[in-house]
């Protein structure tokens, strides 16, 4: 993993080659600029014309942005839309029997998809589910295996204006209970068991556990697809097979016409407090966002094979697996396992098989899959790549450059694209045919999104010197709201400190060098990136300190060179600090603990004990002295503050 500095020293600039410019649909830096130009004229008007562009409107709007009640912002309001005719019925007519999803599974076996069939199923779904009273504006959980039935389960909401709100298939029993909880939802669906890297998860069962919380009366309906025919436990008053419901389900489903901001989906994500936050998002502005980057950053052409990694339980699996190709009408990969497995040549086999022109992943699988094989993808025939993309955190150079080399075959841009859960679609990211690459830069901005580094003040910093990463005027595909908690989302992203209430405070710290190019520097909240994945240090201690054993507990990240950042947490005992053998066995307690309460994702690498943790004579914890432990550096800061200098030999030791 390279340092920051190594990032800031990083002077490799890569432009656009001739062959890629000139096919490209923004293929100069000219053309970027015009598009930039338009917007900074009247960014209204110029996300009105996108709108009107990329969208089918059953009803068109006449208002464009409403910021009466800032910092809820509404785009389009008075327009109605459907977000599954959107991504489907438009492109029946011309491209019907075009391959919507090449499906893999974990063992290998393939499934095609047309648009033709993927209207049916989806229809299918909608009719059953609305059989069952899901109702327009009804919260449905989705907790499925990636496969197309976790995209039909989307897309059969949207089309009847339920919000969905998918919940990553790692997460356990109690995550998903406090996010059905949150949500209210009344219909989760689910699969019997997921299978990846030939493991299976029960889910079903997990569904169980999460449901047999008492105060989850909302749900009264579980839809549960059969992926693997284990046994489960089924409860006739509120279980039923997918199969069995779609079987005499009609095939043809009139779309529920809905306002431009009825909200799609929620989606939870972490914060820096420790209850998960649900994220919001809209119909139209959202769509919206999807669609002009899957244009501008991915350079679409219908010729495409889109290949996205991410999983549907996370935004980018939103973005950019359920919705953004389907509404360009692509073809795109969906593959159920994982990079390993049964070996770690398994992506590459799949680009190969599957003829892959674009292929978006994350920098931690790119960084295990060098460690396992650098020279591996070698041996497969790559020619069909075009596009390479990078997505969840910052790209050490290191591995960008061995993408580009071994992957790419030094032919293909890489576009890095900085965005959030709250952003919904690619906020900074180069347009590939435009703009000069440097390794570990997310570029610029998109047209018509205003990003800026400032200070704690609030003004602009100079380029050079870092600061926080915001976005200074609304944007169609942003965040909406939080679900069932508007104050948070105000105080959470329109700060009236830094941001004067105005400004959209994404949570990076960032830079811009002399040319302009974003760098991102990382969170500047206590949210962790491990893996890709956004984790709340007080979600991780919160867990810990319900643990009947443990008093306290402290948990920061340290660099990890494939997570990028790994989980270390420091706890304090209720009994006697261990001695000996305890040590690791309640280490191991505690690791497993974490895992069964959030998920394995959440797991700490590393528990150190400590008789107490490092507090300030008012009682705060010093995280920052924790991150240093953690680094296994030295402390060289200011520890006056410090009211028990001698705990921290106690905790320099990992105990693993
Ligand atoms: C899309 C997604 C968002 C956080 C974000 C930032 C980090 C994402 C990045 C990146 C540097 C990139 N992040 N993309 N940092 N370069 N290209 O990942 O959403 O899960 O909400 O995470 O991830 O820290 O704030 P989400």
């Amino acid at each position: 993993m390279s340092t920051i500095e190594s990032i800031l020293n990083e002077a490799r600039v890569f432009p656009p080659s001739d062959a890629f410019a000139s096919k490209a649909n923004i293929p100069s830096f000219q053309a970027y600029e015009a598009l930039c130009a338009e917007a900074e004229q009247d960014y209204q008007k110029f996300w009105a014309n996108r709108a009107r562009e990329q969208i089918v409107w059953h009803k068109p709007f006449t208002q464009v942005l409403n910021d009466q009640k800032a910092p809820f912002f509404e785009w389009f309001g008075d327009g109605e839309l459907n977000v599954s005719y959107n991504c489907l019925d438009r492109h029946l007519e011309k491209q019907g029997d075009k391959i919507a999803i090449i499906f893999e599974s974990d063992d290998g076996e393939v499934i095609r998809t047309t648009y033709h069939d993927l209207h049916q199923r989806v229809c299918q779904l909608a009719n059953a589910l609305k059989s069952q009273n899901i109702r327009k504006g009804d919260r449905v959980v989705i907790y499925m295996p990636m496969r197309t039935e976790a995209v039909i389960a989307m897309q059969a909401c949207a089309r009847i204006g339920a919000i969905h709100s998918v919940v990553f298939g790692g997460f356990s029993a109690k995550s998903l209970h406090e996010r059905i909880h949150d949500a209210g939802a009344v219909a989760v669906i689910t699969a019997d068991e997921q299978i990846r890297g030939g493991k299976r998860n029960p889910l079903k069962a997990i569904v169980d556990e999460a449901l047999s919380k008492t105060d989850d009366i909302s749900v009264r309906l579980v839809v549960i697809y059969q992926r693997t025919g284990a046994d489960i436990e089924f409860n006739p008053a509120r279980d039923v097979w997918w199969h069995e419901l779609t079987k005499n389900a009609s095939s043809q489903c009139e779309p529920e016409w809905v306002s431009a901001e009825h909200p799609l989906f929620t989606l939870y994500t972490s914060g820096s407090t420790g209850k998960p936050k649900g994220v919001q998002h809209s119909s139209a502005g959202y769509l919206l966002g999807t669609k002009v980057s899957m244009q501008w950053v991915f350079d679409y052409k219908p010729t495409d094979v889109f290949w996205c990694t991410a999983d549907v339980g996370w935004i980018t699996g939103h973005s950019y697996v359920a919705y953004g190709p389907l509404a360009m009408g692509a073809t795109q990969v969906i593959f159920e396992g994982i990079p390993t497995y049964p070996h770690a040549g398994r992506f590459w086999e799949i680009i190969q098989k599957h003829q892959v022109t674009t292929f978006y992943t994350a920098p931690t699988a790119i960084r295990s899959l060098i460690k396992l094989g650098a020279d591996l993808p070698e041996q497969f025939e790559l020619s069909s790549l075009r596009l390479l993309g990078s997505v969840g955190e910052p790209i050490n150079p290191e591995a960008w450059i061995w993408f580009y080399e071994k992957v790419g075959r030094s032919r293909c841009p890489i576009v890095d694209t900085w965005w959030q859960t709250e952003t919904g679609s690619h906020t900074i990211a180069p347009m590939p045919g435009a703009v000069a690459l440097k390794p570990g830069s997310c570029t610029f901005p998109l047209p018509g999104i205003s990003a800026a580094v400032i200070d704690e003040t609030g003004q602009d910093v100079e380029n050079g010197k870092g600061g926080f990463l915001v976005i200074k005027k609304p944007f169609p595909s942003q965040v909406r709201t939080l679900w069932s908690d508007p104050e948070r989302f105000r105080t959470t992203y329109f700060p009236d400190e830094i941001c004067h209430g105005k400004y959209y405070l994404a949570g990076d710290s960032a830079y811009r060098d002399k040319e302009g190019y974003f760098w991102i520097m990382g969170r500047v909240d206590d949210v962790l990136n491990v893996s890709g994945h956004r984790l709340g240090t007080m979600e991780i201690e919160s867990a810990l300190v319900a643990h009947p054993l443990v008093a306290e507990a402290a948990v920061v990240g340290k660099p990890h060179e494939v997570k990028g950042e790994s989980v270390i947490a420091f706890v304090v005992l209720k009994g006697q600090y261990p001695h000996g053998k305890e040590i690791e066995q309640i280490a191991h307690t505690l690791r497993e603990w974490v895992a069964k309460e959030i998920g394995p994702i959440a797991k700490p690498d590393e528990v150190r004990f400590g008789e107490n943790l490092p507090k300030t004579r008012s009682g705060k914890i010093m995280r920052r002295l924790l991150r240093t432990l953690a680094k296994g550096e030295e402390i060289t800061q200011d520890i006056s503050t410090l009211e028990n200098p001698a705990i921290l030999e106690q905790l320099k030791y990992p105990t693993k």
